[in-house]
């Protein structure tokens, strides 16, 4: 039994995820998973894709890496998908959403290119992440949040500290 909840934090590049899961752990003295920061590092990878402009994820690889550390319990995972994660993991799915004129600011400063920028605005348009969450975890523990201001960002952070706050007070032992 875990003493401590892990988090999916998903959605479409540039809608807060890191952001989101930076703040959390500092409030929450829960371990901030980068999935990206891990795949460079232990090259769970199997090269790099020009067509993405990112690296082609092998995702056995990724999972034996971060198994022991999830399993310990504690984690927020921050990732632009979630349904590869074995529903045992996991506790809570937020899946952030912006407005697509929020999103295209964000992924321009970025420097993104034309094609890269257009496919993720479409998949947040479609809603492609909440999608794939709903169909991968129970829907009780999928909550989507906007992350368009600093406010709402203030707001899900308060709202997924109680929630940490609460899974700890249920789960004790
Ligand atoms: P992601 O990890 O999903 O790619 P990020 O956390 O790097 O996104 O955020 C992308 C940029 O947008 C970054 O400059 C911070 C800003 N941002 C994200 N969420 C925000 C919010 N709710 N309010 C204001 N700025 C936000």
């Amino acid at each position: 039994m875990r003493q401590n909840p892990n988090i999916i934090v998903t959605g479409t590049p540039g809608v807060g995820k890191t952001t989101h899961s930076e703040s959390l752990a500092e409030r929450t003295g829960l371990r901030h998973v980068s999935v990206n920061q891990i795949v460079k590092d232990k090259e769970c990878h199997e090269g790099w894709s020009d067509e993405y402009q990112s690296w082609i994820v092998d995702e056995d690889k990724l999972l034996d890496a971060i198994e022991e550390d999830v399993k310990a319990g504690g984690c927020i995972i921050d990732w632009h998908a979630c349904d590869l994660f074995p529903r045992s993991w996991i506790d809570l799915v937020v899946v952030l959403r912006a407005d697509s004129s929020t999103l295209f600011d964000r992924l321009t400063a970025r420097d993104y290119a034309e094609a890269k920028l257009q496919e993720n605005l479409d998949s947040e348009i479609m809603e492609v992440l909440l999608q794939e969450a709903r169909e991968a975890f129970d829907e009780e523990i999928v909550i989507e949040l906007m992350s368009n201001t600093s406010d709402e960002m203030e707001s899900n952070v308060d709202r997924i500290e109680a929630w940490v706050k609460q899974w700890k007070l249920d789960n004790a032992s």
